[in-house]
C-alpha cells in the first residue's frame, strides 16, 4: 500500500470513529449539561405548580412566561442524551436508564410530548379559566413528565 493510501484509510477511519470517542469523553459533561436544563425547568414548573393549587395567585403574564420557559428548556434536552451515558456506565450520577438508547424514538416521542403540551400551556395560560382550560393543559404537561419518568428514569 502506498503512502497516500494509507493516508486515506486513516482518514477514513478518523471520521468514523472519532464521533463515537467524542460521545464516550463527553459523556460526563452531557449529564451535567441535561441535568442543569431538567433543574431550570424545575425552577419554572414549581411556581406554576404552586399557582395551579391556588397556593399563589394565578398570575397570567407570570405563567406565561414560566410556560414559555418550559417550552424553550424542553428542546435543549434531548442533545444532553449521549450514548454511553446511562446510569450503568455512572451509576449513583444520574437516573437515565440504558432503555433511552434501547428504545430511542419513543424517547424522542416523550420529548416531543413535552414540547407539544407546554406550548399548549402557553396558549392556556392567559385564558383566565384555571379550572377549565388552565389547569387541564398542566396536568397534562406533568403527565408528559411523568410518562417519560416512569419508563426512562431510575429514582436515585
Ligand atoms: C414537576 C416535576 C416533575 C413533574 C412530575 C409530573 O414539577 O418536578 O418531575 O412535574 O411530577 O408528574
Amino acid at each position: 500500500m502506498n503512502r497516500l493510501m494509507s493516508l486515506g484509510w486513516f482518514a477514513v477511519l478518523t471520521a468514523i470513529t472519532a464521533p463515537v470517542v467524542a460521545d464516550l469523553r463527553d459523556a460526563e459533561e452531557a449529564i451535567e449539561y441535561r441535568q442543569s436544563v431538567y433543574k431550570a425547568i424545575k425552577w419554572h414548573m414549581d411556581p406554576m405548580t404552586a399557582m395551579v393549587r391556588g397556593d399563589i395567585d394565578y398570575d397570567a403574564v407570570r405563567l406565561t412566561r414560566h410556560a414559555q420557559n418550559v417550552h424553550a428548556l424542553s428542546e435543549m434536552l434531548i442533545e444532553g442524551f449521549v450514548p454511553g451515558s446511562d446510569l450503568g456506565a455512572y451509576q449513583g450520577v444520574t437516573g437515565a436508564r440504558s432503555e433511552i438508547w434501547e428504545r430511542w424514538e419513543e424517547f424522542e416521542e416523550k420529548m416531543g410530548a413535552l414540547n407539544e403540551q407546554s406550548q399548549a400551556l402557553v396558549i392556556a395560560s392567559t385564558s383566565g379559566d384555571m379550572r377549565g382550560n388552565i389547569r387541564p393543559a398542566f396536568a397534562a404537561l406533568g403527565q408528559a413528565c411523568k410518562s417519560c419518568h416512569d419508563e426512562f428514569r431510575q429514582r436515585r
